[in-house]
């Protein structure tokens, strides 16, 4: 063995790389590195993500929104309030972009095919007695925590259509009561009889293909989502609904929409 590793080691010893070569070299597998990470990354994306991104906008000028009154005259509410609290009918953020809106995919999904609800839990508060967020969105068979986190009693009045409503009051500070919808339904109305201007909304889809827009109306629809066409629906409480198609390519499609003022 000794002899072995002796006779070997200046073969070795004459195996040299010139400086430039040796740059050359590195700077080509470093090259090869990079494109094999890329095509990972593709074929990741196109196996597992696909993508829907766009903007809603709203076409007109909003009505202004007015102050919710008896939230002031409310003594337990009202403490719990700095500035006025308005109505949310129409959120209007940069270059008129629409908040709360329902984005989601109508048509084009494989017939017959059924999804798993995420393990995530959208939470709805009601906190200084107002709904947090207004809109929620879930999906069938998904657990949405209630809470409540006021010092004082507000009760859920559930005024669902298609799903079975609910009715329960929350008395406690912090406390939390799961619930779950078992059927697609769009604008499921949560209102709280203690205090009358109480609402929140909740969009119920049978696919997690959904989204709701942010503050500036952007929004995003991730997931598992084949390349292929869709019919995408994005409905606001007021405006109503309006419709387009898209192409989901290589994971990805561009949608911008507009709603008109009502
Ligand atoms: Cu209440």
């Amino acid at each position: 063995m000794k002899n072995f590793t002796k006779s070997l080691d200046p073969q070795f010893a004459k195996i040299s790389v010139r400086p430039n070569l040796r740059s050359k070299l590195e700077n080509d597998m470093k090259n090869t590195l990079k494109v094999v990470a890329t095509v990972a990354a593709v074929a990741a994306s196109s196996a597992l993500a696909g993508e829907i991104t766009g903007k809603i906008k709203l076409n007109g000028e909003a009505p202004p929104a007015r102050e919710i009154t008896p939230i002031k005259g409310d003594k337990l509410c009202g403490a719990l309030h700095t500035k006025p609290v308005m109505t949310r009918t129409y959120i209007v953020g940069a270059d008129h972009g629409l908040a709360n809106v329902a984005v989601y995919i109508k048509a084009g999904l494989p017939a017959g095919k059924t999804y798993t609800a995420p393990a995530t839990k959208p939470l709805i508060d009601q906190v200084g007695c107002v709904y947090e967020p207004l809109i929620t969105a879930a999906m069938v068979g998904q657990t949405v925590d209630i809470k409540n986190s006021d010092a004082f009693m507000h009760n859920v009045n559930c005024q669902a259509k298609v799903n079975k409503g609910f009715n329960f009051a929350q008395t406690t500070q912090g406390q939390v009561n799961p619930r779950v919808f078992d059927k697609a339904e769009l604008a499921v109305k949560l209102i709280c009889n203690v205090h009358p201007w109480m609402s929140g909304y909740v969009h119920v889809f049978d696919h997690p293909f959904f989204a709701v827009s942010d503050k500036d109306g952007n929004f995003t629809i991730k997931g598992d989502l084949p390349d292929g066409k869709y019919t995408v629906e994005a409905n606001h409480l007021k405006s109503g609904t309006v419709t387009g198609e898209v192409e989901v390519k290589g994971g990805k499609a561009m949608l911008n929409l507009e709603l008109a003022v009502k």
